[in-house]
């Protein structure tokens, strides 16, 4: 039998937390292990924790990172679901969401290269275009960029920055082909209803875009509902595009407008070393000049361990169930293992196919710790390429994107 670990506020629990994020036990084990980031709720810092309270009624056991702009992430046993509750979705914003928002008079516009611009409301949508929902994840092209050494500039993402909830909406493709892509469209380039930190209202505070042939891309929607319902307001309602397994950054927020361009799109947060990465490996630390750099495209194979949650205390000789989702950008996941001897030895887990491409895949194994003491569980996904999940963060870049190490979580056995 499984024990489930207290709860945070029992002193067990809090006794637990305190030494294991005590220095001397980093210390005791050497250096810094991964799992230790990536703590339970609760622990927001004291001077975070003012303002936040209306955060976490909206968003309830997610690590605030930040609250101006507002990023949120979930941590990993919040993810157990097969879909993303909406709750549970991570936040992350480059500027401050609109401030009101009338999702009967949203209208997005499709304007640059196309032989008739369009406007349409959230209603032109529904009726004019089918309607296809999917499973579809959603990842921070920052997360992980904790554990980059020497650090990264950025949010802190531990391994939280990851959703895949049921979207809802059109293809953008269809619209796309309804407003007739000219021979020369090359690029896309989304704008959204935030504004600027700066309040400079010529600012956008992000607006990227994608290839044609990602936006073409069947799986690439128009996004009006998730879950069945409403998005949540920070996870941009009432509409939004979905742009799976590509940095999130590519799946625009409070869409208001998509312009197909003749050129690689140059707006905020394009260019420079924003959602790009050395085209050739570079040692840790270096400065790599913006020529030097190119745009993120699909993301890297990962996986995560959503149950038991780390720190959990089991009985020795106990049947342990793992469970967790993985994923692969453009790819399917063809391999899940897992091990309890660091790494020393895995074993396969049971892993599904995808509901859908670009869903997550979920895993499940069995473990038993032979005797009492202190264990990690690691696990490691694979693709359908034979790309494997290293041990440690890979490719250190400047804005430390695309860390897809192993997940790891401690296990007691008593
Ligand atoms: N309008 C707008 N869209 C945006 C952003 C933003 O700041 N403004 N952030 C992007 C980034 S960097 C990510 S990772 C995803 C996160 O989506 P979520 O907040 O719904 O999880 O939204 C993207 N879309
Ligand atoms: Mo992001």
């Amino acid at each position: 039998m499984t024990r489930q670990p207290s709860e945070p506020d029992k002193p067990s629990r809090r006794i637990l937390l305190k030494s294991i994020t005590g220095a001397s036990f980093l210390s005791a084990l050497g250096a810094p292990i991964p799992f230790l980031g990536n703590l339970p709720t609760g622990l927001v810092p004291v001077a975070l924790a003012q303002g936040t309270s209306s955060l976490s009624q909206q968003k309830p056991g997610l690590t605030v990172l930040n609250d101006r702009p507002v990023n949120m992430e979930t941590p990993p046993h919040l993810l157990d679901d097969a879909v993303t509750p909406a709750a549970r979705m991570f936040v992350r914003n480059n500027g401050l969401p609109p401030a009101s928002v009338d999702a009967h008079s949203w209208n997005v516009r499709v304007d640059g290269e196309v032989e008739t611009p369009l406007d349409l409301s959230i209603d032109d949508l529904k009726t004019q275009f089918e309607t296809v929902s999917l499973q579809l994840q959603i990842e921070c092209a920052g997360n992980g960029r904790r554990f980059m050494k020497p650090a990264a500039r950025g949010n802190q993402w531990s391994f939280g920055a990851i959703s895949c909830a049921t979207w809802t909406g059109v293809r953008l493709r269809d619209v796309l082909d309804r407003a007739g892509l000219k021979e020369n469209a090359l690029y896309t380039a989304h704008y959204g209803a935030d504004t600027h930190l700066s309040g400079d209202p010529a600012k956008h505070p992000i607006s990227r875009g994608v290839p044609i042939a990602k936006a073409m891309e069947p799986h690439t929607l128009i996004a009006f509902a998730v879950n069945g319902d409403d998005m949540p307001p920070l996870n941009g309602h009432p509409l939004r595009l979905v742009t799976p397994g590509w940095p999130g950054s590519c799946s625009q927020k409070w869409l208001t407008r998509i312009e197909v361009r003749d050129q690689i799109h140059d707006g905020a947060k394009m260019t420079g070393q924003s959602y790009r990465v050395p085209r050739a490996p570079v040692h840790p630390g270096a400065s790599v000049a913006d020529e030097d750099m190119a745009i993120i495209e699909s993301l890297p194979v990962k996986s995560l361990i959503t149950a038991p949650q780390t720190g959990i205390r089991v009985s020795t000789g106990d049947t342990i169930e793992v469970r967790g989702h993985a994923w692969a950008g453009d790819l399917d996941v063809a391999a899940l293992d897992i091990s309890i001897d660091f790494g020393a030895s895995w074993s396969p887990a049971d892993l599904s196919a995808p509901t859908n491409k670009y869903a997550w895949q979920h895993w499940r194994s069995e473990i038993r710790l032979p005797e009492a003491g202190y264990y990690e569980i690691w696990a490691r996904a694979r693709d359908a390429e034979g790309h494997m999940q290293p041990p440690i963060p890979p490719g250190w870049n400047p804005r430390g994107y695309l860390n897809n190490m192993q997940h790891r979580i401690a296990v007691f056995a008593l």
